[in-house]
């Protein structure tokens, strides 16, 4: 039985799709509109705070993405993208995984104030400011990690898709080619074919980005 995904273009759900993807796995795809759609009652029932991705696999119903990508590499042979216990890389491959979020939420974060907040006068540019200022720091983070490396740990792994995921979404609020590995990375992660069939059509009427960037301008 295939398994079934709850997904959003562009949002986390991306980062299961991608690998689901790069694992060859079938997947029956479940696409919600961002907003009030992932309220409905149906939904809630698979996640009870309305919110993607949520991953169905036959009586289990598990959300979060981190865990998703755990849970698949556990289950559905991991084809060498996973770090079990005991691998030397495991304990870089736990905290890359989670590192995804520290990154991802200030994109989440700018998101709710450029996109989500209709009304201009809602908005923070405090807020704006902050957020943007803590996501460069943590890019600039894993810019001085990546100076020697094509991918974060040996070889490619489930846990380039989390943070390339969030490396996708952070190039709508700032400059990612003010950092060369970080950029050079992103590029590479950017052509492979599960990365490309993870994105949405270009006339996608249901994207959250629909701008060049949100960059603050000075
Ligand atoms: N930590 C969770 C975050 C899930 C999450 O917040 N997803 C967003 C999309 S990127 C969402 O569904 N938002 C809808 C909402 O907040 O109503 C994960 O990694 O799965």
């Amino acid at each position: 039985m295939a398994l079934t995904l709850h997904h959003c273009h562009q949002a986390r759900s991306m980062r299961s799709l991608w690998l689901l993807y790069e694992m060859n796995l079938e997947v029956d795809l479940v696409i919600h509109s961002f907003g009030q759609e992932l309220h409905a009652p149906d939904y809630l029932q698979h996640h009870p705070l309305g919110r993607v991705p949520c991953l169905i696999d036959d009586e289990i119903t598990i959300f979060e993405s981190g865990a998703i990508c755990e849970y698949l590499c556990e289950n559905y042979g991991d084809q060498g993208l996973w770090r079990p216990p005991g691998h030397a890389e495991r304990p870089m491959w736990l905290q890359w995984l989670h590192y995804a979020e520290t990154l991802v939420v200030h994109s989440a974060n700018l998101t709710q104030q450029a996109i989500a907040i209709k009304d201009p006068e809602l908005r923070s540019a405090t807020v704006r400011k902050l957020e943007t200022r803590r996501l460069e720091k943590a890019l600039a983070v894993l810019d001085i990690y990546l100076r020697d490396r094509l991918y974060l740990l040996d070889d490619f792994s489930a846990i380039d898709t989390s943070i390339g995921y969030s490396l996708y979404v952070a190039q709508w609020f700032t400059n990612l080619q003010v950092l060369p590995s970080v950029y050079a990375y992103f590029q590479r992660l950017s052509e492979r074919p599960a990365f490309l069939r993870s994105l949405p059509s270009a006339d996608e009427p249901q994207r959250i980005y629909t701008q060049p960037h949100y960059w603050l301008m000075p």
